[in-house]
């Protein structure tokens, strides 16, 4: 019996793997693209409706209780302001309607919240920012000037890296022991917020705390895992791209091809030297990224998960191509090989860390930067299988539920606002003609909000 079992494990995941195999020749039709853009489309539809229904007004909807879910005492309407510019580009007018007027009536930041720099960084602020670009509604502009002055005081350290907590009325300031990703992931938006109202104040704030943790590299290009903002010294010398610096790299890249200031790219060359040199981990089932010390660049893990996966996209965008093929190849085992992504797996023992996936986006976001480069059939396949396992192992009656354990399908209660911003974002940008987004004149921040590259800069 047991024999039998395993005959027919091995029997499923040969055929799944030469599913895969042709795809890297079989043409993906434009009817199967329109299909899939179609059902991503009803996918938005059914989670908003879900929103609507059983979490109007709250930050987030848990699918399974159908009941809502705030981050802090107040609601900062997570889910409408990531979701807004995804209704936008999937043309989803009525919930653009929904969502816009939901926003000016109840979004307000004169709140008794102490809120994490970083996470309203990304989705309000970049929410906000990215919805005036494309809407051109200035209350757009005027709530996120507020909700990046109540956090400005962040930044008032000794180093100019911001505390990761900030309290939206009292501006009292907390939690002193920050990271890359978290001090780096300001960029973008606090420099579009200084582009689009003409204050400078916003872009240098950002910049030099960026170039603080740049400053404070090891001599072999890598950045560490924590550091003090108050006295600068590393508290966690563990290097890697996952959690906690993955989006620092991420946002030195793009900052310079947003603002052109060369400092950033100079920044981005030397770490993602380094990276290559110490980090990439070549395997038989593609390149892996592992975990190293940041002096010594010896090997302290060889962990990998769902958020590593975006380095694949981020090479894609830097036209490093063959790199990110390699990692895209490693990323797809992942996914594959565990049912679906897990959150963290240690590759060298295929043996699972962290058995979650919580609707995360970077898998798919990789797969859309190598399309865009490459235009190769393989990494639409790749999509599809990715989005066919979300729509049917996630949905539920109301919406879109996280896994708890990707070996058994069991469902968690949560489904992130970086589902609508990001993870439906990217799979319908897969699919869709390539005139939906021009990747020459706009950049993704990292939760997936369009800013504009202003035109003298390009
Ligand atoms: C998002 O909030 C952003 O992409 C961030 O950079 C990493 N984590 C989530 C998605 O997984």
């Amino acid at each position: 019996m047991k024999l039998r079992l395993l005959v027919l494990i091995i029997c499923l995941f040969t055929y799944r793997s030469s599913l895969m195999a042709q795809g890297r020749a079989v043409k993906f039709t434009d009817e199967l693209k329109q299909a899939m853009c179609d059902s991503i489309k009803n996918a938005a539809r059914h989670a908003w409706q879900g929103y609507k229904q059983f979490a109007w007004g709250a930050d987030d909807l848990q699918p399974l209780s159908q009941t809502p879910k705030n981050w802090y005492s107040q609601p900062m309407l997570m889910t409408p302001v990531d979701a807004f510019d995804t209704f936008v580009l999937l043309g989803l007018n009525d919930e653009v309607r929904e969502a816009k007027e939901l926003i000016f009536s109840k979004l307000q930041f004169d709140v008794n919240n102490e809120v994490q720099v970083f996470e309203v960084t990304i989705r309000i602020l970049g929410g906000l920012l990215s919805a005036y670009e494309l809407d051109g509604d200035p209350r757009f502009l005027t709530l996120a000037k507020d909700i990046a002055d109540r956090m400005m005081p962040a930044f008032n350290t000794p180093t100019g890296m911001p505390y990761r907590y900030v309290h939206l009325q009292t501006k009292k300031i907390r939690d002193s022991i920050n990271n890359p990703a978290e001090i780096g992931t300001l960029m973008l938006e606090f420099g579009k917020l200084s582009q689009l109202t003409g204050k400078p104040k916003y872009y240098a704030a950002a910049k030099k705390a960026l170039m603080q943790v740049y400053k404070r590299r090891s001599k072999i290009n890598l950045a560490g895992e924590q550091i003090n903002v108050l006295t600068g010294k590393w508290v966690s010398t563990q290097s890697h791209i996952s959690g906690y610096i993955d989006s620092y790299y991420e946002y030195l890249f793009k900052a310079w091809k947003l603002f052109g200031d060369k400092d950033f790219k100079t920044a981005f060359d030397r770490h993602n030297a380094a990276i290559k040199k110490y980090l990439v981990d070549k395997t038989a089932n593609g390149w892996f990224l592992r975990h190293v010390n940041m002096y010594t660049g010896r090997e302290t893990a060889t962990t990998y998960g769902a958020l590593d996966a975006f380095y694949a996209g981020l090479c894609a965008l830097a036209g490093d191509i063959e790199t990110a093929k390699h990692i895209q190849d490693a990323n797809m085992h992942m996914w594959v090989h565990f049912n679906m992504e897990p959150e963290a797996f240690n590759y060298k023992t295929d043996s699972i860390l962290s058995a979650y996936y919580i609707l995360r986006p970077e898998n798919l976001e990789s797969c859309f930067y190598l399309y865009r480069a490459t235009e190769h059939y393989e990494y639409l396949w790749m999509g599809k299988t990715m989005v066919d396992d979300i729509l049917q192992h996630c949905k539920t009656t109301s919406a879109f539920a996280s896994i708890k354990n990707v070996k058994t399908y069991e469902q968690a209660n949560s489904m992130q606002s970086f589902f609508f911003a990001e993870t439906l974002k990217y799979a319908w940008l897969l699919f869709a003609p390539s005139s939906s987004i021009d990747l020459n004149t706009i950049v993704f921040n990292t939760e997936a909000h369009p800013f504009k590259i202003e035109k003298k800069q390009k």
